[in-house]
């Protein structure tokens, strides 16, 4: 461990819903998160069967030896391979066949090598499902504190040193709520608890919150960070933008922190690395230097500039309201200096602005460098190019119109509705608002003139 980074559990964990990682690219990210300083893989993708659903079976073969590679990987990377089962869709906990079971898919991996394990209660219901267990457990903490202990009890027995993470089902809120105050309070310190935060995807995560969960839990908070992961009612945003608001004191209340990454793993490295910026050295974290080193350093060189341009457009999430800041800026100066000061200049910048913004997406959805990332960013680069051509028509447009060019400018209304037609049409989320407002506001214009 290099010596300024200081958060203990430094983790990536592909905890999403949607399509799995494949093999060669859970290798390439094993060996990405090495070079990065990240100490921890947590193998966890929600869609994966023989994880959740069918978490009593064994892996098949194929998969067996992809997993054996990957503990190997992890190994040679320097990272801790984190073998998680979430057993809670079907499993009766009172059942101690049921826990052999469990224990069984533990071992195959310890044999392999595995030294850290983690149990997931996370998205299941909150109530007990099988008879035998209501008739035993008073509610599901006491069922899964019984199930964790009776898994450490036989783990702590193997002989080498393991470690024991638990996802809580409710991971969420203060951590004074009964359910994780019970879980908390009857499981050894040893054994760690994850939590998101206040919420499921936390805006902000403060040491204020991480040492009031552990005087109710009893534990540190090993932080399992909802970003940049997209899933679920996200899938629309590109979560490319850097990590914001987290406390630079976090590392010394909490067992750790693991980022929950989208199932884009190229796309994902661009806010990986800047959180590896913040794991590091969490003081001088500055989002934005660490956004334009990633960029460059995933982009590549040759494209960073124009990608730069485009990401500045896909930026918005929980951790950031702001979308397209330079292009709303340079709308704002448009409108003073077309409306008070010297139009013609105002007309020549703003199309100056969608110029380029046309130019950087032809140039990113022609090829880059970086053909992964191209192609897992594409519609969300095609909708960047249809506002380059929506804005590049509405300044035709106004500007035409505010000259009498009166058959120049029906012909540029048509094409911005054209595009814009074409933008819409892709539910991605590029420049936020921004240019819905400034069509609106220049089909106005043109409503009050015709
Ligand atoms: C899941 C997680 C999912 C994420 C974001 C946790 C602990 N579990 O609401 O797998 O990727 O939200 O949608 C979750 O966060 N549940």
């Amino acid at each position: 461990m290099s010596e300024v980074a200081r958060f203990a559990v430094r983790g990536v964990i592909e905890g999403f819903y949607g399509t799995p990682w494949t093999h060669a690219e859970r290798l390439d990210m094993i060996n990405f998160l090495g070079r990065h300083e990240y100490n921890a893989y947590f193998y966890s993708p929600k869609d994966d069967l023989y994880l959740r659903e069918k978490w009593m079976d064994q892996h098949p073969d194929r998969a067996m030896r992809e997993i054996q590679e990957l503990i190997e990987a992890s190994r040679k990377s320097g990272l801790q391979f984190v073998y998680c089962l979430s057993p809670g869709l079907s499993m009766e906990y009172a059942s101690e066949s049921h826990i052999e079971r469990l224990l069984v898919k533990y071992r195959a991996m310890y044999d392999r090598g595995v030294r850290f394990f983690s149990v997931l209660f996370d998205d299941i219901p909150m109530h007990l499902l099988f008879p035998a267990d209501v008739q035993r457990f008073a509610h599901l903490a006491a069922a899964h504190v019984h199930t964790v202990l009776r898994v450490w009890e036989e783990m702590s027995r193997w002989d080498g040193e393991v470690r024991l993470v638990v996802c809580p089902t409710q991971y969420n809120g203060l951590g004074k709520e009964p359910y994780i105050q019970h879980l908390g309070r009857h499981l050894p310190k040893e054994i760690d608890l994850f939590w998101t935060g206040r919420f499921v995807c936390s805006p902000f995560l403060t040491d204020g919150d991480a040492k009031r969960f552990r005087e109710h839990t009893g534990h540190k908070p090993l932080y399992w960070d909802n970003y940049p992961v997209n899933d679920l009612a996200m899938a629309n945003e590109l979560h490319i933008g850097p990590l914001r608001h987290r406390d630079p004191d976090l590392w010394s209340h909490s067992a750790g922190y693991v980022a929950n990454a989208m199932s884009r793993p190229e796309c994902s490295k661009i806010p990986l690395i800047t959180t590896a910026a913040y794991l590091r050295d969490p003081l001088g974290y500055d989002p934005q230097t660490a956004w334009e080193a990633a960029v460059k350093e995933v982009a590549g060189p040759e494209d960073a500039e124009a990608f730069m341009r485009f990401a500045d457009n896909v930026q918005s999430s929980f951790l950031n309201e702001v979308e397209s800041p330079r292009m709303m800026e340079a709308l704002l100066a448009f409108r003073f200096q077309f409306l008070q000061g010297d139009a013609r200049l105002a007309v020549q910048q703003l199309q100056g602005l969608f110029l380029e913004m046309e130019q950087s997406a032809e140039q990113l959805l022609r090829g880059m460098s970086n053909q992964k990332l191209a192609q897992e960013c594409r519609p969300w680069l095609e909708k960047y190019h249809h506002w380059a051509k929506v804005g590049w028509s509405a300044v035709g447009l106004v500007e035409a119109g505010t000259n009498g060019r009166l058959t120049q400018a029906a012909y540029y209304l048509l094409k911005m509705k054209q595009w814009l037609k074409r933008a819409e049409k892709l539910p991605q989320k590029v420049c936020g608002q921004v240019m819905n407002l400034f069509v609106e506001a220049v089909l106005q214009e043109v409503r009050k003139t015709t």
